[in-house]
C-alpha cells in the first residue's frame, strides 16, 4: 500500500490556507521557528512491528482486518506511517515472530520506505514451538545452566539476525521473576542473569548497544529480577560501556517520576533508549500522551536539557521507539497519534526558556519556574509539526488523510478480514 505524492501534495495544497495563517501567527511570537522545525524533522521514531495489528488483552482479541501477514507487509505498514508523517523513519523487530527469509530483499525493501532498523528484540518471555526447555520458570535467571544457554544461545541469534539487517542494538525485555515469595532466591536470580548478560554482551559487535529493559511487574506477580531502573542501572554499569539501560514509560509503579529517572540515567551516561506509551493504572501500553500529556513534555524537558549538556544529538544518540497495543483502535492510526503526541512534548521542550527557568532555579522563585514550563507546555506547536512534515514531503494531516483515502478498507481488501500479525 502507498500513496501517489500527487495525492499527498494536492491534499496539502487545500489545507495550505489554513495552515499557514496559524503558522504566521507562531512565527510572529516565535523567534527561530526554523531551528525548531529542522530538529522535528530530524527526528525518527521507531515503530514496533508486534504493534501493527490487534493487540488485545488476556481476555481477547477483536480483529481490525488488514493485520501485516509477514514481515514484508509489517514493513509496507511502517512505510506507510513513514510517507504520512515523515517521523516513523524505523521500524524495531521482534524475534522470532520477524525473523526474514531474505536478508538482502529485506533489506532493499526497508530502504525502498526510506526505513532504518532499530533495535532488535529477543523474546524469553514464551516458549517457541520446538523449543527444548521451557522459560516457565525464567530464562537467563533459570535455576538450570542448560536453560539459561538456550536464552543466552537465543539472544546471540538475534544478534546476529540484526547484524545482517544493518541494526545497530539489542533490547533484552526479561520477564523472569517470581509469583510467591520464597520461590526465588534474589541473589541467586541477580547473579546468574548478571552471567548470562555478560554471554550476550561478549557477543555483541564492537559498534553495537545493548539496552537492558526493566518493568516492576506483570507476568510475575511478586518479583521481577529486572524490576526498575535501579537494578537495570546496576546490571548495566556491570556490563560496559555498550550497556544502557531502556525505559518503557509503562514499566513503573503508579506514580513513579520518570522525568527524574530520565535526568539521573542520562547524567550518568547510561541512559539508551525509549519505549514510548502511555497509561492510567498499569503497563497499559496505549497512545503515547493520551492519558498524560504533560508527564510527556517533563520527560522531553529533562531530554532536551540533559542530551545538549552532554553534548548529544537529538535525532540519533538515544533509540527513539514506540511500544504499544491497539485494542479498540485501527493500529495505524493509533501509531500516527502516539508519533504526533511524541513530537508534540518534544516540540514544547524545545520551546522551554531553559536561561529563565535557570535563573528561577538559582532564585528558588517557584512560581516563576512553573509558569515557565507551562507556558511552553500550554503552547499549541502543533503548526510547527505540520510545518515539518510539509518540508519533509510529508501530510499536512496524516490521520486525516489516511482516514480519506479509506486505507484501512484497502488493506482489507488485499489482505482480508480476518489476517492475523505475529506480534502481542
Ligand atoms: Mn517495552
Amino acid at each position: 500500500m502507498s500513496i501517489d505524492k500527487n495525492i499527498i501534495a494536492s491534499e496539502n495544497e487545500s489545507l495550505h490556507l489554513q495552515h499557514k495563517k496559524k503558522l504566521d501567527f507562531l512565527q510572529s511570537e516565535i523567534e527561530n521557528t526554523q531551528t525548531i522545525i529542522d530538529k522535528l524533522a530530524a527526528f525518527q521514531i521507531g515503530i514496533p512491528s508486534w504493534a501493527l495489528g490487534a493487540g488485545g488483552t488476556r481476555f481477547g482479541r477483536f480483529s481490525f482486518g488488514g493485520a501485516p501477514r509477514n514481515i514484508e507487509e509489517k514493513i509496507e505498514d511502517v512505510g506507510l506511517l513513514h510517507l504520512l508523517n515523515k517521523n516513523s523513519g524505523s521500524i524495531s523487530l521482534h524475534i522470532p515472530w520477524d525473523i526474514p527469509d531474505d536478508y538482502q530483499k529485506i533489506k532493499a525493501l526497508a530502504a525502498e520506505h526510506q526505513l532504518k532498523f532499530d533495535a532488535v528484540n529477543s523474546n524469553t518471555f514464551q516458549d517457541q514451538p520446538g523449543q527444548e526447555f521451557s522459560y516457565k520458570f525464567g530464562s537467563l535467571q533459570h535455576v538450570d545452566a542448560a536453560v539459561r544457554k538456550q536464552a543466552i544461545d537465543h539472544n546471540i541469534e538475534v544478534i546476529k539476525h540484526g547484524v545482517a539487517l544493518g541494526s545497530k542494538a539489542l533490547t533484552v525485555w526479561l520477564a523472569d521473576g517470581s509469583c510467591f515469595p520464597g520461590q526465588l532466591n534474589f541473589r541467586r536470580a541477580y547473579q546468574n542473569t548478571l552471567d548470562s548478560l555478560e554471554q550476550i554482551y561478549a557477543a555483541l559487535p564492537e559498534d553495537w548497544k545493548v539496552f537492558i529493559e526493566y518493568k516492576a511487574y506483570e507476568p510475575n506477580f511478586y518479583s521481577t529480577t529486572v524490576a526498575d531502573w535501579g537494578q537495570s542501572f546496576s546490571y548495566v554499569n556491570k556490563l560496559g560501556n555498550k550497556a544502557y539501560t531502556l525505559v518503557d514509560l509503562g514499566h513503573h509503579l503508579p506514580n513513579a517520576n520518570i522525568e527524574q529517572i530520565v535526568a539521573l540515567l542520562l547524567m550518568e551516561g547510561k541512559l539508551g533508549g525509549f519505549h514510548f506509551n502511555d497509561s492510567k493504572y498499569g503497563d497499559d501500553d496505549l497512545t503515547a500522551g493520551s492519558i498524560k500529556p504533560y508527564q510527556l513534555f517533563l520527560i522531553f524537558k529533562e531530554l532536551v536539557e540533559g542530551m545538549d549538556a552532554r553534548g548529544m544529538n537529538h535525532a540519533t544518540d538515544l533509540g527513539w521507539m514506540i511500544d504499544a497495543s491497539h485494542n479498540v483502535k485501527d493500529p495505524l492510526e493509533d501509531l500516527l497519534q502516539s508519533v504526533e503526541a511524541i513530537m508534540l512534548a518534544y516540540a514544547q521542550a524545545l520551546l522551554v526558556d531553559r536561561k529563565a527557568l535557570e535563573e528561577a532555579q538559582q532564585t528558588n522563585d517557584t512560581a516563576k519556574s512553573q509558569e515557565i514550563l507551562q507556558a511552553a507546555f500550554r503552547t499549541d506547536l502543533r503548526p510547527l509539526l505540520a510545518e515539518a512534515r510539509l518540508q519533509s514531503g510529508g501530510a499536512l494531516n496524516p490521520l486525516g488523510l489516511y482516514r480519506k483515502l479509506n486505507i484501512r478498507k484497502k488493506l482489507i481488501d488485499k489482505r482480508g478480514a480476518d489476517s492475523i500479525a505475529t506480534g502481542l
